[in-house]
């Protein structure tokens, strides 16, 4: 299962989840010995999605590795559909490179044209190693580099006109519960010379166009309609998270997207929903688990989403990458709002300056803005997280992502994590000043806060900022699961405990703060190069163990969220 509702019914689409052959590539030996033709009989069967790393024997293997398999196909084109995976991935079908890409958190559409009906090879190498100068993320992170297709794959087979792409846009008058939907619809042709375009908003025909098509067999064509009136619409927002569906209808071929008709805006400091005021109780969030790694199982994500409900919160960051589709269609459903982020994470002047992270970080921003756009429950995009952020490196970084997301979603506000708030040079490029701070962590005492909340104000005010609103974007304290102490020292839960009720009561009360997002929701492994200065090798910052277990601050959290206004 990919999404939450059907997609396509006319396409015919295939899960190509199941059991792969698998095998380990540490001395790059698969591309001269053309594995991607002939693959080694010494590999072994992993299912489908899944990390590498958490297979027997493979815990610490980062690098390359080759999966494969056969599809069986009627058309002569189909779409391979990868939902996820690190790094890079090439793909080979019956021994030739049919495509590849480089970043695996928004996925990787390959098309494959020129199939002959009946049973194809299908190999896939991927490769999750990391440098320090441009890969995104570089290989220093506070999490784990897990490996492998870790969300579903997909096989869509093609008729001759098949609906490539489609983007919903609507202005909203929220007083007269109207909407004007426009549609930009892309519909790549092979051989037909007209088609009958349907637009429905869920079962109701809401425009019929006669498409001609002239040019080149495989030409995109670009559709556009627009102003197409829904009245009486009901609005999305966390109480009520209404979802209409809007199907668009080929002869032989069909797309369904899901959207939520409401506003998001930024006003005189503040955060409107639907023109109301509204503040962020949130929290950040990997996908992880210790028998997962990232390909988290859809009841595991709907078991977390139901203890951060039940924490109070109203908000989820997804630290620190493109979540899986599944789990943003749950967000829509269950009215959460939702930061989404590209992997940039943490990184210095000289990575920054390589001309390969802007154009890498620039195509990763495209990669996720497609997929994602019309998820209503994404209010925020991410620029990237504690880069370094007083340099002239970031400012260019930070214009160039600022000016292409704009362009692409005019919609939604944008804002980046910073660890250098007093120092930060790069703030007037975004909506929301969001920071990440751990005073009474790695450094000082926690009351460092209230003075640094000053400073920072006032930085505010001389630099012109003042109109932008705040987010506490991280804060946090390690807890060991079940220690506890008398001095309420570090690692212990009652540590964990005081620190987030000090800081919370802090920002809640605090009304230039329009929201608070706790570093972090659960434990999660931290990657090798921060291994010695986390016990456990994990991140224990989380109001949960990795195995969803409570902490005790995780009741003081919730008496406070929920009691908050
Ligand atoms: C910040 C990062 C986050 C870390 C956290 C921590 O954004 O990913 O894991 O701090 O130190 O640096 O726990």
């Amino acid at each position: 299962m990919t999404r939450l509702f059907k997609s396509h019914h006319k396409r015919k689409v295939t899960s190509l989840n199941g059991f792969w052959r698998f095998k380990i590539d540490p001395d790059r030996a698969g591309e001269s010995e053309k594995w991607y033709a002939d693959f080694p009989k010494d590999s072994r069967a992993v299912l489908v999605p899944g990390c590498w790393n958490t297979e027997l024997g493979l815990y610490h293997y980062e690098g390359g590795a080759w999966y494969q398999r056969e599809f069986e196909t009627t058309k002569s084109r189909a779409n391979l559909v990868f939902h996820g995976f690190y790094g890079l991935i090439r793909v080979y079908v019956d021994g030739k490179e049919v495509g590849s890409q480089y970043g695996g958190f928004a996925g990787y559409q390959c098309l494959v044209k020129g199939l002959a009906p009946g049973k194809h090879n299908l190999v896939v190498f991927t490769d999750n190693s990391h440098n320090d100068r441009n890969t995104i993320p570089l290989a220093r992170v506070d999490w784990f580099h897990y490996g492998g297709l870790f969300r579903s794959v997909e096989l869509m087979e093609l008729e001759d006109a098949w609906i490539k792409d489609c983007r919903i846009d609507y202005r909203l008058d929220i007083a007269q519960a109207t909407a004007h939907l426009d549609l930009h619809v892309a519909i790549q042709n092979f051989s037909v010379s007209r088609e009958e375009l349907k637009v429905y908003l869920d079962e109701q025909l809401l425009a019929a166009r006669t498409v001609s098509f002239q040019g080149n067999a495989g030409d995109v064509h670009s559709i556009t309609i627009t102003d197409l009136l829904v009245p009486n619409v009901r609005l999305w927002e966390p109480a009520n998270p209404n979802l209409y569906q809007i199907r668009l209808e080929l002869e032989n071929d069909d797309l369904t997207e899901r959207i939520g008709f409401r506003t998001i805006t930024v006003q005189d400091g503040k955060l409107l929903l639907n023109n109301r005021e509204i503040k962020l109780k949130g929290i950040n969030r990997h996908e992880d688990h210790p028998d997962w790694g990232f390909a988290v199982p859809l009841k595991l994500m709907k078991k977390d989403l139901d203890i951060i409900k039940n924490l109070g919160c109203n908000a989820i960051r997804g630290s620190h990458y493109p979540n899986a589709p599944i789990f943003l269609d749950l967000l829509d459903q269950e009215g959460i709002l939702f930061w989404e982020e590209i992997p940039m994470w943490g990184f210095p002047e000289h990575a920054l300056k390589d001309p390969l992270t802007l154009k890498r970080g620039l195509a990763m921003h495209e990669q996720m803005i497609k997929r994602d756009y019309h998820h209503p429950s994404i209010i925020i995009w991410g620029l990237h997280n504690e880069i370094d952020s007083r340099t002239k490196a970031a400012l260019d970084v930070t214009k160039a992502f600022a000016a292409e997301i704009r362009s692409l979603d005019p919609t939604r506000p944008i804002t980046y994590a910073t660890m250098h708030p007093l120092d930060d040079i790069c703030l007037p490029f975004v909506d929301i000043i969001s920071i990440n701070l751990y005073f009474g962590w790695y450094s000082g005492e926690v009351e460092q806060w209230e003075s640094f909340l000053r400073d920072f104000k006032a930085k505010m005010q001389n630099e012109g900022l003042s109109g932008k609103p705040m987010i506490i974007s991280e804060f946090g304290a390690g807890a060991l699961y079940g220690e506890s102490t008398f001095e309420q020292q570090k690692w212990s839960e009652n540590y964990q405990e005081k620190y987030l009720e000090y800081t919370l009561n802090l920002f809640l009360n605090d009304p230039d703060i329009i929201g608070t997002y706790i570093w972090q929701y659960c434990d999660v492994r931290t990657a090798r190069e921060l291994e010695l200065g986390r016990p456990r090798s994990f991140n224990n910052k989380g109001i949960v163990n990795e195995y969803r277990k409570p902490k005790q601050a995780y009741w003081t959290v919730r008496k406070m969220y929920t009691g908050a206004r």
